[in-house]
C-alpha cells in the first residue's frame, strides 16, 4: 500500500503580494489527501548572496512577473518530488537543489522553491495530524518558544521612496510578560507616533511593512520622536520599549563609503560607526541590524568592539540564512544574532541550518518576513517551532503583517502555555559555547 505522505500531487500559482506584485504559491497535495500550501515572500532591500528571486524580466509588470518561477513548479519540480516522502523534508529540498543544479537556485527560483520546501512542510503537518509548528519542533528535535517581538513603528530606505536613510525603526519590550501585552504597548506606541507626525505635518502615509512613512529632515529624527512617543504613550524608554532599528546600510553603501542623502552627508566606515556610537548614547537602543554594508564585514566586528554597553548586532544582507556565513561571521566577532528568511536560502532545510550554526556558535536569532509579504504565516511556524527567539514581520498595520500578529496570539493560546522568549530573546552578547 502507498505511504499516506506520499507526495501526489504540487501545484504552482501566480498570486499577488502586498506591492501589487505577482508571486508564487505552491501547493502539494499527499496520498492520504493531507494538504499543504504556500506563498513565497518577496525583499526589496536584498544581500547580495541571496536565492535568486526568479522574476520574467521583459515588459509584463516591469518584468517582474513569475510565469517562469510557476512553470518550474509545475514542470521540473513536480516530476522531481511526485513519489517522494513529504516526512523527509531535508531529502525533498536536497532534491529541489540538486534538479536546479547551480549555486543559488537561479534556474528553478528561490520564489519557486522556498514556496514548494513550505508547502511539503505544511502538508506533512496536517497528514501528521499537528500544526506546523509542532511537527517542525518534532522533526528538528528543538524546543518551541514564543519569540519576543520587534515591531515596526517607521518605515524608510527602499521601504518608502528613500525618504530617510534608516530602513527601520522598530521597538521591542523587554520587560513584557508575555506577547499580547508587548503588542498592547506596541500598539499604543504606534498611535502616539502617528499624532506626533501628524501634528507635525511629517505624515506620508503607511510604508510597505505598515510603518508610518515620515517626512523626516534628518535620519535622527526618527529617534527623536520614537523616544517621545514611547513618552507619550506612558512607557519608560529602555525599560518598558526600546528601539531597534535596521540600518540596512548596503542600500546606501559600498566599499567603505556611506552617503546619507537624508543627512546631506558621506562617511566612511568609521564615520559612520562614530555616529552610531553616538545614537547608541543618546537612545535606548537595544539591536543595530546590518549597521554596515555588505561588503564591510571588518567594520561590524569594530563596531562591536567598541560599544559601551550590550547592543545586538543582527546579519541581514551580510549573512542571507547561510549557514558557511554565520558560521565565519561568529568567527570574526561580526555579529551576536542572525535574521532568518527562508526565501534568502531558497529551502526551509537550508533555513534550519544557518539556524542551527547560529545556536553552535552561541549566536541569537530574528525570523523575519520581508518587505513584500502576503497571508502566509508560515514563519510564525518555524520562529515558534525551531524555538527562534525573536521575530519581526513589520508593523502592526497592513493586513499581511496582522496575519502574523494574530497567528502569534493564537499560538499563545495554547495549553499547556509555550514559554515566551521576553527579554532573554535579545542576544546582546554573543557567547561562544
Ligand atoms: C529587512 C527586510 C524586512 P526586505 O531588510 O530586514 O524588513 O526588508 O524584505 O526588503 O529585505
Ligand atoms: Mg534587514
Amino acid at each position: 500500500m502507498i505511504r499516506s505522505t506520499i507526495i501526489a500531487e504540487v501545484r504552482g500559482r501566480r498570486v499577488w503580494d502586498s506591492r501589487a506584485r505577482p508571486t508564487v504559491e505552491a501547493e502539494v497535495v499527499l496520498a492520504g489527501g493531507a494538504r499543504g500550501r504556500a506563498i513565497a515572500p518577496a525583499g526589496a532591500s536584498r544581500g547580495a548572496g541571496e536565492a535568486v528571486e526568479l522574476r520574467d524580466g521583459g515588459p509584463r509588470l516591469s518584468g517582474l512577473d513569475v510565469r517562469h518561477a510557476v512553470a518550474s513548479i509545475e514542470g521540473p519540480i513536480r516530476q522531481a518530488l511526485l513519489g517522494m516522502d513529504a516526512e523527509l523534508l531535508e531529502g525533498v529540498d536536497r532534491r529541489l537543489l540538486e534538479i536546479d543544479g547551480t549555486p543559488d537556485l537561479a534556474r528553478l527560483g528561490g520564489n519557486a522553491t522556498v514556496a514548494v520546501s513550505m508547502a511539503v512542510a505544511h502538508a506533512a503537518a496536517a497528514a501528521a495530524g499537528m500544526p506546523l509548528w509542532q511537527w517542525l519542533a518534532t522533526l528538528a528535535g528543538t524546543e518551541p518558544l514564543l519569540p519576543l517581538p520587534e515591531i515596526q513603528i517607521f518605515g524608510g530606505g527602499a521601504h518608502a521612496g528613500r525618504r530617510v536613510d534608516i530602513q527601520d525603526f522598530l521597538v521591542v519590550c523587554p520587560n513584557a510578560g508575555d506577547l499580547a501585552e508587548a503588542l498592547d504597548r506596541t500598539a499604543a506606541v504606534y498611535h502616539a507616533a502617528g499624532e506626533l507626525l501628524a501634528k507635525l505635518g511629517r505624515l506620508y502615509g503607511v510604508a510597505d511593512e505598515g510603518g508610518f512613512w515620515p517626512a523626516f529632515g534628518r535620519n535622527e529624527e526618527g529617534l527623536e520622536l520614537l523616544v517621545r512617543a514611547i513618552e507619550a504613550a506612558g512607557f519608560v524608554p529602555g525599560e518598558d520599549v526600546a528601539i531597534c532599528l535596521d540600518i540596512a546600510a548596503s542600500e546606501w553603501g559600498r566599499k567603505g563609503r556611506y552617503r546619507l542623502a537624508c543627512d546631506g552627508r558621506e562617511l566612511d566606515s568609521d564615520g559612520l560607526a562614530e555616529l552610531l556610537l553616538q545614537w547608541v548614547a543618546r537612545y535606548p537602543i537595544v539591536s543595530l541590524e546590518d549597521p554596515f554594508a555588505e561588503d564591510d564585514p571588518a567594520a561590524f566586528a569594530r563596531l562591536r568592539a567598541a560599544l559601551p554597553r550590550p547592543v545586538q548586532i543582527v546579519g541581514d544582507d551580510l549573512l542571507v540564512t547561510d549557514a558557511a556565513r554565520v558560521q565565519a561571521a561568529a568567527r570574526r566577532g561580526a555579529c551576536t544574532t542572525v535574521l532568518l528568511k527562508p526565501n534568502q536560502r531558497g529551502t526551509l532545510s537550508g533555513t534550519l541550518a544557518a539556524w542551527q550554526a547560529a545556536r553552535e556558535a552561541g549566536l541569537g536569532g530574528i525570523a523575519s518576513a520581508r518587505s513584500g509579504e502576503s497571508e502566509d504565516v508560515t514563519i510564525c511556524h518555524l520562529a515558534v517551532g525551531w524555538g527562534i527567539p525573536q521575530i519581526k514581520v513589520g508593523a502592526m498595520a497592513r493586513g499581511e503583517r496582522t496575519a502574523k500578529w494574530n497567528e502569534l496570539l493564537r499560538l499563545a493560546e495554547r495549553r499547556p502555555h509555550l514559554p515566551f522568549a521576553g527579554d532573554r530573546g535579545l542576544q546582546l552578547r554573543s557567547v561562544s559555547r
